[in-house]
Order: structure tokens, then sequence, then C-alpha cells
């Protein structure tokens, strides 16, 4: 490797250590490809990488089949009445008003549709809301408007800050919040996040290893929030005073993206999530350094005690 390369990764670390202060942990983690997110002009689903969302994009296309076929023959059925039975073709037209037997198959033909729809329906909902053991457990408690996640197994939480958040910006750089300023840009490109994740990027990310059962504990703090990964199909809302649980078990490591879900008040669209799935080695590593860091204690209540 040639001195210079060395050199700039030297001061890329160093640069990332003074900049990042209380995100060290996290820095190690840079590189992962990038899978959940939107995608200009795409159209459908995020990939899917848990059976969970497998099992959703399942239904989504099981359900669009039987709409298309409704909906063509509803309107091939509409156009055959408008062509037959018009007035120039049909005159004089019929005066009963009562058929009973097609009656009887307006109604149990769609009551035999539905029946047709809850059974995998159910089969999902049951899959999701039945929370097998967890091999992970995260709390994930939202606040106006940042979320905390917290490794209750391991003792230690953090709050996650969009970047471009003012808990999340350099001194100096005051005005510069909430937009893709170049300070932001900066602040994105240090954490390893490419432009088009800004409003997704958080300064902390939730890391969990791939192919484990997590179990999520959803909760808020203050009003509803809610917690959601579509790659991993999972939507929970955070409640104050509950705790919910959603399950995922991610199969393919890199970088996925959410947004809390629930209108919560006036910076809602600025409290994305990011889940960083990496490999179970990455985040026994990462998991050291965490305890270390974050010592046990929320950031918010270090940055007290310490003033
Ligand atoms: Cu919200």
């Amino acid at each position: 490797m040639a001195i210079s390369k060395v050199l700039n990764r030297f001061g890329a670390t160093l640069a990332g250590v003074m900049a990042a202060g209380s995100a060290l942990a996290q820095d190690s983690l840079q590189g992962l490809e990038s899978i959940g997110k939107p995608v200009d002009g795409a159209m459908g689903w995020q990939p899917a990488v848990t059976e969970l969302a497998r099992d959703i994009h399942w239904m989504d296309n099981f359900l669009l089949i039987i709409i298309t076929i409704i909906t063509v023959f509803v309107t091939l059925l509409l156009v055959w009445v408008i062509i037959r039975y018009n007035r120039r073709r049909n005159p004089t037209p019929a005066t009963f008003t009562h058929n009973t037997a097609i009656e009887i198959a307006w109604t149990f033909i769609p009551v035999l549709v539905l029946i047709f729809m809850v059974g995998p329906s159910l089969n999902r909902l049951n899959k999701q809301q039945i929370i097998p053991e967890a091999d992970i457990t995260i709390k994930a408690i939202g606040n106006q408007w940042y979320w905390t996640h917290e490794y209750v197994d391991h003792g230690f939480g953090f709050d996650s800050y969009m970047l471009g958040h003012p808990a999340t910006m350099p001194e100096g750089t005051e005005g510069d919040e909430f937009k893709l300023s170049p300070s932001v840009k900066t602040l994105l490109a240090d954490k390893g996040y490419s432009e088009d994740e800004f409003l997704l990027a958080t300064d902390t990310a939730v890391v969990v290893p791939v192919g484990k059962t997590v179990v999520v504990q959803v909760t808020g703090a203050d009003v509803i929030h809610s917690w959601t990964i579509p790659a991993f199909g999972v939507k929970q809302d955070a409640v104050p005073g509950r705790l919910a649980e959603l399950w995922f078990n991610a199969e393919k490591e890199g970088v996925y993206f959410g947004q809390c879900s629930e209108l919560c008040g006036k910076d809602h669209t600025y409290m994305p999530i990011t889940v960083k799935v990496v490999s179970e080695e990455v985040y026994e590593n990462w998991l050291d350094g965490a305890i270390e860091e974050y010592a046990g204690i929320p950031r918010d209540v270090k940055v007290a005690t310490a003033n």
C-alpha cells in the first residue's frame, strides 16, 4: 500500500475521531453495501432481505392478481352493458327489478374471494406477531425527534440523530442544519454515506449480525412514533406507556434505512432509522467497542454529568 494511502487513511480516521466524538465504534462499519433505501425513478418495493418482507411482497402480488381479475371483469361487464343495452340498441328496456340467482351469486362469490384472501393474510400476520426467541434484543424509543436504541442484553444505549440534525453539527455551522449544505455533505462523507442518503442516515446506526433473530421492543417517550425498516418488512407504532415488539432475521449484510412512520410533530421528517447488518465477527468487535464507549448509559446522560 502506498504511503500516501496510509497517510490518507490515518488522516481520515483522525478526522473521523475528532468530528464524531461519540460514535467511534461505528466508524469501523463503513463500506457496507447500501441496500434498503428508496431509489430515484424505481418502482415496487425495496429489496426483501427477510422472510417477513418476502411474505409481504408475495401477499401484495397475490392481491394484485385478484384485484386485476375483478377490475377487468367489472370493466368488461360495463362495456358490454353500454354497447348492448344502450337506448339505440335496446329501445324498450326490461322492467324486472329482481333476479334471485344473480343476487345470490354477487353475495357469495365476493365472500368466497374474501375467504380465499384471509388465509395467507392471517398466516403472515401470525408470523409477524408471534415473536420468536431472540438472539439479540434492542429497545427502540421514539423521542421528539430522534430515536434512542438500547442494547438491553448488554446494558448500553445511544441516541440516533439524523446527520444534519443540530446535535450532529460541528461548532460554527449554525444555519446549515436540516439541509444538504456543504457541512452536512462533509458529515455524510465522513460517515461513509452518499448524498442521496441525506434524511436517511444517522450519526449512530443500529448494528445487528446477519442471520440472527433480532427482537425490537418499541415504545415512545413523548408522543406516538413508528419504527420501520421497509426491507425487513417490519413496522411498529411506538406508543408511550406500551412496549410493543417486532422481530426480523436479516439475511444479507448491508445498510438499511427507515423513517419514523407516525406523524409526531414538526421534525417528524428528520428522525430516520439506520440499521447496519454485519457479519457475526464484525458485530462482536463492534459490541466490545460499543459497550466500552457507551459505558452503559445513554449519551445525553453522559453529556449531562460531564458538565
Ligand atoms: Cu414521527
